[in-house]
């Protein structure tokens, strides 16, 4: 229900308004999967999930070459299918793809080390090329750790950690965002998209967000990104001219109060693309 949240939210029209076309591909379904019912994976849907899996990445490579896809979720497993369509894209263009994960969580389980057996704890290590997705479709394009950069981070599992802890992620959890402020790690890693001429696609969670401006999402951590926060994040990504997709997932309507969760989703999104109170040249202070 989540993508229908957001276009009834007014997804559409605020992107026409910022003076885009929009092609709404509409729901999408899963490719054919296994639905052996004995099957018993210990994780949840985990064949619809590669059925998923194998039809967002096919989409996602074909409308890359189209213009800036937005993929609307739905759970956060959808990135293991949008994020490898992209870098497959990227791969074709000769480009590194960089990626930015906004999240209370990292998302470096494998369905191995999982111990709630939800996927969405799963798409960063499944992209980074981690073992322990043999039943998955082989990755053609692997993004590489040092291209990854995570920020918000509050909520990491043991296993996850220690995964995280022998590679390069770049991470601001959330003691960082306040000691340094949220502009100083994302100028960084944009920093580094732009020396390298990379895509940047942008998976954004609503539990990225305080749960006190975004009650939507199954796994509110307190201590989150403030409505500020989110929108200087998007605000910097739409300046740095880097950004060339983004996820926007983990919307629970049923959550939601009077809608207010996924207005803000709209909102960020168009602060990424370029809205603003005023532009930076009229009269300013500073
Ligand atoms: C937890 C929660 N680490 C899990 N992950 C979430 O289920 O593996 N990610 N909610 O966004
Ligand atoms: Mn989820
Ligand atoms: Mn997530
Ligand atoms: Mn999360």
């Amino acid at each position: 229900m989540g993508p229908d949240a957001l276009r009834t939210a007014g997804i559409t029209q605020m992107i026409r308004e910022m003076g885009h076309s929009v092609v709404d591909l509409g729901n999408m379904t899963p490719d054919i999967y296994d639905t052996d019912p004995t099957a018993r994976d210990g994780i949840h849907m985990l064949r619809e999930n590669i059925g998923w899996t194998r039809r967002l990445c096919e989409v996602a490579e074909q409308q890359m070459g189209q213009g800036f896809p937005i993929f609307m979720g739905g759970d956060h497993a959808l990135s293991a299918g949008s994020v490898s369509g992209v870098a497959r894209y990227a791969v074709s263009q000769n480009r590194p793809l960089f990626v930015l994960w906004l999240d209370a969580h990292s998302d470096f389980h494998t369905p191995k080390t999982s111990s709630s057996g939800n996927l969405h704890g799963t798409p960063v290590a499944y992209i980074t090329g981690q073992a322990g997705f043999e039943d998955y479709p082989p990755l053609r394009a692997v993004v590489p750790p040092e291209q990854v950069g995570m920020i918000g981070l509050r909520s990491v599992d043991p296993a996850e950690k220690q995964a995280l802890q022998a590679l390069s992620i770049s991470i601001a959890d959330m003691r960082l965002i306040d000691e340094f402020g949220i502009k100083t790690p994302l100028v960084r890693f944009l920093e580094r998209v732009g020396a390298a001429n990379g895509l940047l696609h942008v998976s954004l969670d609503v539990d990225f967000l305080d749960p006190s401006i975004a009650p939507a999402v199954g796994t509110t951590v307190p201590g989150g990104a403030t409505t500020r926060e989110a929108h200087l994040v998007m605000e910097l990504l739409s300046d740095s001219g880097l950004m060339t997709s983004i996820d926007l997932v983990e919307l629970n309507p049923f959550l939601d109060e009077r809608g207010r969760t996924a207005q803000l989703m709209v909102d960020l999104l168009a602060s990424g693309l370029g809205r603003r109170v005023f532009d930076r040249n009229t009269r300013p202070f500073m």
